[in-house]
């Protein structure tokens, strides 16, 4: 019998491989409402190839996932997107972008477990579908970091008009991003990587 043939399980390919100087794993999930562009930044910024559970959206979301701005979109995300960077020799982060739809917060308990922080996605067009999510992340003392992702059509705010709009306090970080572009999506988990750091410092982290 040939055990070569197409059915064999494939070994682990080298992008999915752990660098072997990797001490220390983090946690982080990437939320936000529909179509803001949660699945696009995990892709962007993973190193493996991401895991994704896009389905074609169901009678479910009809209606109620506004699709506003995202016209062409025909597909949502059921459960979540996973993937890893490797933000230094010896940190990984594994990535878990998580719909922010009320229907899938049942998700959320497990997930926010062991979670280090959160960034949230916001388009400038539909903030309100960012609201909730930044509320139950607040309820949960999970710190968070707020990525304004930068569509062509979207109406431009200065960060403290926005900081303003979303009720946000002071030290939460906002940053303008592309969500497609590898470097701006590695920024911004830059910064949510020194707002924690900061937290830690002054002790407020708990
Ligand atoms: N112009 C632009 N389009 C984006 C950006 N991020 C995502 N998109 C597009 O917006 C749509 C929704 O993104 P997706 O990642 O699926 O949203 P999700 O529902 O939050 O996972 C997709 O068609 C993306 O190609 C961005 O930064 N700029
Ligand atoms: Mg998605």
């Amino acid at each position: 019998m040939d055990f070569n043939g197409s059915d064999t399980i494939p070994g682990p390919r080298a992008e999915d491989q752990l660098p072997h100087t990797a001490q220390a794993a983090a946690k982080i999930v990437i939320v936000g409402g529909f179509g803001v562009g949660k699945t696009t930044m995990v892709g962007s910024v993973s190193e493996i190839t991401p895991l994704t559970t896009e389905e074609t959206m169901t009678q479910a979301g009809i209606g109620v996932d506004d699709n506003f701005g995202s016209a062409s979109k025909t597909a949502t995300t059921v459960a979540m997107d996973f993937g890893r960077i490797s933000i230094t020799e010896q940190l990984v982060l594994y990535l878990f972008g998580t719909p922010g739809q009320q229907r899938f917060w049942f998700l959320w308990n497990g997930l926010f477990e062991g979670a280090l922080g959160a960034v949230v996605l916001v388009d400038t067009r539909r903030l309100e579908v960012s609201f909730d999510v930044m509320g139950r992340l607040e309820e949960r003392g999970v710190p968070f970091v707020v990525a304004i992702n930068s569509f062509p059509d979207a109406p431009r705010y200065a960060i403290e008009e926005l900081r303003t709009a979303l009720d946000l306090t002071p030290d939460i970080p906002i940053i303008e991003c592309d969500a497609r572009r590898r470097a701006s999506s590695r920024d911004v988990l830059m910064t949510l990587m020194r707002f924690l750091h900061s937290l830690a410092m002054t002790g407020s982290l708990t």
